[in-house]
């Protein structure tokens, strides 16, 4: 099986590595021909994700702890250099920022607001109201009985205010709501909508914008391409503005893989959304070329959690040329929609910096090998970007 990795140094003389079109090396019909190029050495200027997208979209990228507090860490440096908006992701999430009752940590959050200040980048909140990652005690009183409608309004009306409200000025946008809504487009009997009913959706956004009125705000899910949850979304946009409550964007989660989804339904939803006057954001981009078990290739459910078969992953010594070319084949087929819509479309988030780091080396098995990102391992950019 032929590696990329074995490939890289033979190709540094054929396909210069600095600059954005390299003849023959960076089309998608060179590339079925032969190797893929190497290209831009990692901290070059010659080529920044940010200014290669500068005339269609922002262009961002998902910061997590670890990189936030340790100055040193590599993809951090790459997260400032490459991009011009970032989320933190999993730091702002309730468990993270209130893990007990009146009790919050901010030190992260604080780090991820500076590091965008000194940046100049924008930071994208995620995520305020969610079913997951967010402790039991939200739900309960202190003797563990549910909270009724009235109680839980006010413990989501003090987090928000707490959280948002810290970071007014400093945070560009939130993603107020987090996967509201199943498969079919209903709304998700999470414990929100079971306790306060189906408008803690719009309670949620009317404190998000008491909190931090100069804040965009968005509504973000997986999935978002299936035409019932597309419906489902669109109900859900239009309901919040018939009753002229602020919602800015919506974002579709973009955890993908070689064969799924397919790509017309993704730019039907890009259309429709449009179609309502928000922005569309694509908010967790990341393109899997691993094998899936059957029925767990799609979406994004975090409660996943499957024994690792060698089967499902079989390119833990390097990806096979064909495989990347296959990847780079869906990453241009992608991009070409984005971009033929790029006055809808405010921003393209990758779930992560690097393939090295990526959670989906984690979901939904652990231990996996998974090249998904535009960033290799060596902290590279990949051949096809300049194909983008
Ligand atoms: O990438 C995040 C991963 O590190 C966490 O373990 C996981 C836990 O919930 O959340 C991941 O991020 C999710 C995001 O917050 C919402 N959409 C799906 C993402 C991938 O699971």
């Amino acid at each position: 099986m032929k590696i990329i990795k074995k490939f890289n140094k033979s190709l540094i003389a054929g396909c210069v590595t600095v600059v954005l079109v390299v003849s023959g090396c960076n089309s998608h019909q060179g590339l079925q021909q032969q190797a893929l190029p190497e290209i831009a050495p990692t901290f070059s200027k010659d080529i920044l994700l940010k200014n290669h997208f500068a005339e269609n979209f922002k262009i961002g990228t998902a910061i997590s702890k670890a990189q936030v507090l340790n100055s040193a860490d590599p993809e951090l440096r790459l997260a400032a250099e490459h991009f011009n908006t970032f989320t933190p992701e999993n730091s702002m999430k309730w468990e993270s920022v209130n893990p007990l009752p009146n009790e919050y940590q901010f030190d992260v959050a604080d780090a991820l607001v500076n590091f965008a200040k000194n940046n100049n980048q924008q930071l994208v909140g995620h995520t305020l109201v969610w079913h997951s990652q967010t402790p039991d005690w939200v739900f309960e009183d202190d003797a563990g009985n549910p909270l009724n409608r009235a109680q839980l309004l006010k413990v989501m009306e003090i987090h928000i205010k707490t959280v948002a409200g810290r970071y007014a000025e400093q945070i560009f946008a939130w993603d107020v709501v987090n996967e509201a809504l199943n498969e079919d487009g209903s709304l998700r009997e999470s414990k929100w909508q079971q306790i306060i009913g189906d408008d803690f959706i719009e309670q949620a956004f009317i404190y998000a914008h008491q909190a931090a009125p100069n804040a965009k705000l968005y509504y973000n899910d997986y999935n978002m391409f299936k035409p019932e949850k597309r419906a489902g979304a669109i109900k859900l946009i239009k309901r919040l503005k018939q009753k002229g409550i602020q919602i800015d964007g919506v974002g579709m989660q973009a955890h993908y893989s070689l064969d799924y989804p397919d790509f017309n339904e993704v730019e039907d939803s890009i259309v429709a959304f449009a179609a309502t006057g928000v922005d569309v954001m694509v908010t967790e981009l990341d393109i899997s070329v691993l094998p899936f078990p059957e029925n767990l290739a799609e979406g994004a459910d975090v409660s996943l959690d499957v024994a690792l078969q060698q089967q499902y992953n079989p390119y833990t010594e390097g990806l096979p040329i064909e495989i990347e070319q296959q990847l780079a084949s869906r990453y241009q087929n992608l991009f070409a929609i984005y971009k033929k819509h790029s006055e809808s479309i405010g921003r393209v988030t990758f779930w992560g910096v690097s393939d090295k780091q990526t959670w989906r080396n984690g979901w939904p098995m652990k231990g996996r090998t998974d090249y998904p990102l535009l960033i290799d391992r060596d902290m590279k950019l990949k051949g096809f970007v300049n194909s983008l």
